[in-house]
């Protein structure tokens, strides 16, 4: 297949790339990312065909299937400049449906557990492929557009398209400015991680390898028109990560500080993975594993992050001064 990965110079997309050229070397991968702040050319293996371009703009070129995960994905940005967010997550998507539409591609859309909202720390409950959509922030509203778009095209012109919904990734390559790779990063200054609020908060963690696994078996052994659910039943507090983290630098577990807490930060998320077990799809990460692995590659490439991680923390300054 000729294969479209958009966003393909950011962190999850550009471990997709380096994963199927190990796990499925037979497909021709061409890159459409726009450049931005979010991207990093290091992400790209050498010799893969790179288109530059904003998905707002038509697409041209011959593609069987587009995998798409372009997007501003950072909550805190999207409480700053939202309107950035409606134009790439709504605009961009509807465009590349478009082409979908006209083409005849297979689509695959790249979604996140945001969508449904919050759950509150006690409830039993874990969002499932019927869960109502209940989104907070300008981030999660344009993210749950973007796949009422793709439901859409299904249903009026028969794109044969599938969505998934994915938990909190980390591992290589992720910005700076995301919550596991910003703790790290301070801790390799030796500088104390920093938590929102109460630091109870609690997200449902995922190796991005399991995740991208997890859109292979979907496109793969997925129906068209189905909504499937990826996680790795890794909820944890922010703190408990923290506490980790901590000891991993061989450090006091309780030696991080609160900060302002994000408005409207939505309390817990959880995934019930069943719909893409069903597939035969299973994680292959320990939490434990993945986070050594990922704290030694951020140790090993200081120069991946140094750049990005002073600008982040320029934002996070000015942030903290503007919430007091
Ligand atoms: P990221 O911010 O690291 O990368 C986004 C990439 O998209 C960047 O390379 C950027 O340059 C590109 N991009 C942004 N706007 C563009 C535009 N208008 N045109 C072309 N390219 C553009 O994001 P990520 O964390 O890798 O997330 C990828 C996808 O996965 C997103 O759709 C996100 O909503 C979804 N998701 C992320 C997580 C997570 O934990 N990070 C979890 C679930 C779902
Ligand atoms: O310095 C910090 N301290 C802190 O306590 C930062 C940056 C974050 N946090 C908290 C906020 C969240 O509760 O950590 C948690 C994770 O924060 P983020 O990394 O910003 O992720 P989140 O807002 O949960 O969203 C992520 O997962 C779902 C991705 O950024 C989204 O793209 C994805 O859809």
């Amino acid at each position: 297949m000729k294969i479209l990965v958009t966003g393909g110079a950011g962190f999850i997309g550009s471990n997709f790339v380096h994963r199927t050229l190990e796990t499925h070397p037979q497909h021709n991968i061409t890159v459409l990312d726009s450049f931005t702040y979010a991207a990093n050319e290091a992400n790209l293996p050498a010799g893969i065909e790179v288109v530059r371009q904003d998905i707002c703009q038509p697409l041209t070129g011959s593609f069987d299937l587009i995998v798409h995960f372009a997007a501003e994905s950072h909550n805190d940005n999207s409480l700053r400049d939202p309107l950035r967010f409606i134009k790439t997550n709504i605009e961009g998507t509807a465009q590349l449906l478009e082409y979908a539409r006209l083409n005849d591609a297979r689509f695959h859309h790249i979604s996140t557990d945001e969508v449904f909202g919050d759950l509150a720390l006690d409830d039993p409950a874990r969002f499932t492929p019927s869960t109502p959509y209940n989104p907070s922030s300008p981030y999660s509203a344009s993210k749950a557009a973007s796949d009422h778009l793709v439901r859409a095209y299904v249903r009026s012109f028969g794109v044969q398209a599938t969505i998934s919904n994915c938990s909190n990734n980390y591992g290589p390559r992720q910005h700076p400015e995301k919550f596991i790779p910003r703790q790290i990063i301070n801790l390799l200054h030796d500088e104390k991680p920093r938590l929102y609020g109460d630091g109870l908060n609690v997200r449902d963690w995922i190796h991005v390898d399991d995740h991208n696994d997890a859109v292979w078996t979907i496109i793969e052994q997925g129906e068209v028109g189905e909504t499937y659910l990826i996680g790795a039943n890794g909820e944890r507090s922010n703190k408990q990560v923290v506490e980790g983290l901590n000891v991993a630098f061989d450090r006091d577990p309780k030696d991080f500080v609160h900060v302002t807490d994000r408005p409207g930060h939505d309390r817990r998320y959880a995934i019930d993975p069943s719909s893409t077990e069903a597939l035969g799809w299973r994680p292959q990460y320990t939490f434990a594993r993945g986070l050594k692995e990922t704290i030694e590659w951020y140790r090993a490439n200081p120069q991946w992050w140094a750049d990005s991680r002073e600008v982040a923390e320029e934002t996070y300054l000015q942030v903290e001064k503007e919430l007091g």
